[in-house]
């Protein structure tokens, strides 16, 4: 399988749990390092125009809401087959319905405070490194 990057975020709520490195020992352990990192927080309009490919859903409010609720944790992650490697560790969008052992089920809420966010595809991961990570200095290693 290839190399490639994905972009991850781990969200207020996994911020607030202190719970970084508990999150990073699980990629890390599944073979993706960590190529890029910074902590931002979000205004309204920069987690607006990250998400917009859901401006349109009923969620989208209280997701703008929820990702301005405080500090995140952003990453681009580097390994084979990262894309779907992260969405793995992950697991569901809905907490109640991720795989026992998965980043949502053992430190996810609900589905809105959902621990933390991965590109769902390899365009998608290009476009969203290079949304928080303008002209990213990669240290590939
Ligand atoms: P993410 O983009 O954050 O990694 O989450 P995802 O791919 O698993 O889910 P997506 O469909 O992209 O939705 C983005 C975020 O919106 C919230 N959501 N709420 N109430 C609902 O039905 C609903 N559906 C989605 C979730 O917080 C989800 O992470
Ligand atoms: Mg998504």
């Amino acid at each position: 399988m290839a190399i490639e990057r994905t972009l991850s975020i781990i969200k207020p709520d996994a911020v607030a749990k202190n719970v970084i490195g508990k999150i990073y020992q699980r990629f890390e352990e599944a073979g993706l390092k960590v190529v890029a990192a910074k902590m931002v927080h979000l205004s309204a309009t920069e987690a607006g125009e990250f998400y917009s490919a859901h401006k349109e859903r009923g969620f989208f409010k209280d997701l703008v809401a929820f990702m301005t609720s405080g500090p995140v944790m952003v990453q681009a992650l580097e390994g084979e087959g990262a894309v779907l490697k992260n969405r793995d560790l992950m697991g569901a969008t809905d907490p109640k319905k991720a795989a026992p052992g998965t980043i949502r089920a053992d430190f996810a809420e609900s589905i809105d405070a959902n621990a933390v966010h991965g590109s769902d595809a390899v365009e998608a991961a290009a476009v969203e490194i290079a949304f928080f990570f303008p002209g990213m200095n990669v240290y590939s290693r």
